[in-house]
């Protein structure tokens, strides 16, 4: 990938992030970390390796994708509505009455979303059932599908894996979003996922490890995906949960976040503030980040105790 192309695409998820934040800022409440995580990863996808036509979403031979991680559907509705498939304006209709865009992905719903989820390992397998279906019906698409490493947790997540192996699933490129926490805490205290690369060959997949905010090294792994002819391809994430929101990242509470539209508008205002890079480069060292301890715990403030609010009332 040229430094030019790194940096358009930059430019795009900053895009993105900015009107990820916005449009759950107006709302008031929402799975702010998840969110943040995947906006370079959808990125990606998008604008550079899925064809897709916003003029006509349900393209017979268009690539898929099943955010499996439904809660990260904010991330996904500005990324569409970047590329078109629905007026931006949509996004402060965010999970009201009557809207096409509900906090979890609804298929029925939303131009440009291929699946319903939100429901935790159920998008994965339904994933598997589309790639499957694509093939009998001799259809060259790629399915693109990402969960997250709490997700992981799930058996119907395992017992997709051992079907995609044996089924020699080639068509399928899945994502783990490996951000290190999942509802209330980080993955390695609640179920330690770790040796997860050795978890997945074992399921007959082909696996790669990379930095999920990094574009160059997310873009060399897919295409290696692609050139697989009898594997499905797992490629995890090295991300960070809340990545790029000031208030948020860092934070053990950051799942469903309740926030004033002025915290939007300061964080939206802080990446506003931070230049484009001459030559664009990783902002993750996987390694290092994977043991990282976010950077601050959650304070007993009014916003950590709305916090651990949403996360009893709620996914
Ligand atoms: C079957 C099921 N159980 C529980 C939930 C509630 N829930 C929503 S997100 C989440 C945590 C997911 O963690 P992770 O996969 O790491 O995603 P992240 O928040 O990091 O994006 C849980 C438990 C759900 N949506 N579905
Ligand atoms: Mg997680």
């Amino acid at each position: 990938m040229t430094d030019k192309r790194k940096r358009e695409l930059e430019a795009i998820a900053k895009e993105i992030r900015k009107l990820t934040i916005d449009e759950i800022g107006f709302l008031g409440v929402g799975h702010i970390g998840g969110a943040m995580s995947v906006v370079e990863l959808l990125t990606l996808l998008y604008n550079e390796h899925m064809k897709v036509d916003p003029a006509n979403p349900r393209m017979a031979d268009r690539d898929w994708l099943v955010l499996s991680k439904g809660h990260a559907g904010p991330t996904l509705y500005a990324t569409l509505a970047l590329k078109g498939f629905f007026p931006k304006d949509w996004l402060h209709t965010l999970n009201v009455g009557g809207t096409k865009l509900p906090s979890h992905c609804d298929r029925n719903l939303t131009p440009g979303v291929d699946m319903t989820t939100g429901s935790l390992g159920q998008g994965f397998s339904a994933a598997m059932g589309v790639a499957l279906g694509l093939r009998m019906g001799k259809v060259k698409s790629t399915v693109y599908t990402v969960i997250g490493d709490g997700e992981s947790d799930e058996g119907q997540v395992w017992e997709a894996a051992m079907f995609a192996g044996n089924s020699a699933l080639a068509n399928l490129i899945a994502f783990t979003d490996f951000n290190k926490q999942q509802l209330d805490g980080f993955t390695k205290d609640i179920q330690n996922i770790e040796g997860l690369d050795d978890k997945w060959k074992a399921f007959g997949w082909f696996v790669q490890r990379v930095d999920g905010h990094d574009f160059d090294a997310m873009d060399k792994a897919i295409r290696a995906a692609k050139k697989q002819t009898t594997k499905p391809s797992m490629i995890i994430l090295d991300t960070i949960k809340g990545k790029g929101c000031d208030f948020a990242e860092g934070l053990v509470s950051n799942h469903n976040m309740t926030f004033s539209m002025d915290q939007a508008k300061a964080a939206i205002a802080a990446l506003d503030a931070v230049k484009p890079k001459a030559k664009a480069t990783s902002t993750a060292t996987p390694k290092a980040k994977a043991s990282a301890t976010p950077k601050a715990k959650p304070q007993p403030s009014a916003k950590t105790k709305g916090v651990k609010k949403e996360q009893k009332n709620g996914k």
